[in-house]
């Protein structure tokens, strides 16, 4: 119903609006400690590493989960890909691993897009 669609385009509005932990430490507003920055994407080291190697990438385009993104974003999307590679070589040469958690069954924590990047030692698979 027009109702229904008016909710929903409200709390799409409200969920894209509202401020995450990433949003602050894009602003500089909150501590991180940033690993590489251009115009389109930061990474940052975890605050709780799984591994000797945890960093995130993250757009400086606001998109809230993986779900969210659309064909638009296909460049950002690609960009964030070759950062990840690049950065994830770099720093784990033996090998290392992309995660993007989306949803709630995925555990994902903070609703801005991040790709997770782990190495630096032997990850188990599957990752349950
Ligand atoms: P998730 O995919 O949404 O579950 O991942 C969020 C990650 O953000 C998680 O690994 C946290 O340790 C990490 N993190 C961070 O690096 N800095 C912070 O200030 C906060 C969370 I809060």
């Amino acid at each position: 119903s027009n109702d229904t669609n008016t909710v929903k385009k409200a709390q799409q509005i409200r969920s894209q609006s509202k401020s995450t932990i990433f949003d602050k430490i894009l602003a500089k507003q909150a501590p991180a400690d940033i690993i590489y920055e251009d115009d389109l994407c930061m990474a940052f080291n975890d605050i709780h590493p799984q591994a000797p190697v945890h960093f995130l990438v993250i757009p400086k385009k606001k998109i809230p989960m993986l779900e969210k993104a659309s064909k638009s974003d296909s460049k950002i999307l690609g960009k964030l890909l070759l950062v990840a590679k690049e950065l994830g070589r770099s720093r784990a040469p033996n090998g290392f691993r992309l995660v993007i958690n989306n949803g709630r069954h995925s555990c994902q924590s903070v609703y801005y897009l991040h790709i997770h990047v782990i190495g630096g030692r032997q990850l188990k698979w599957p990752p349950t």
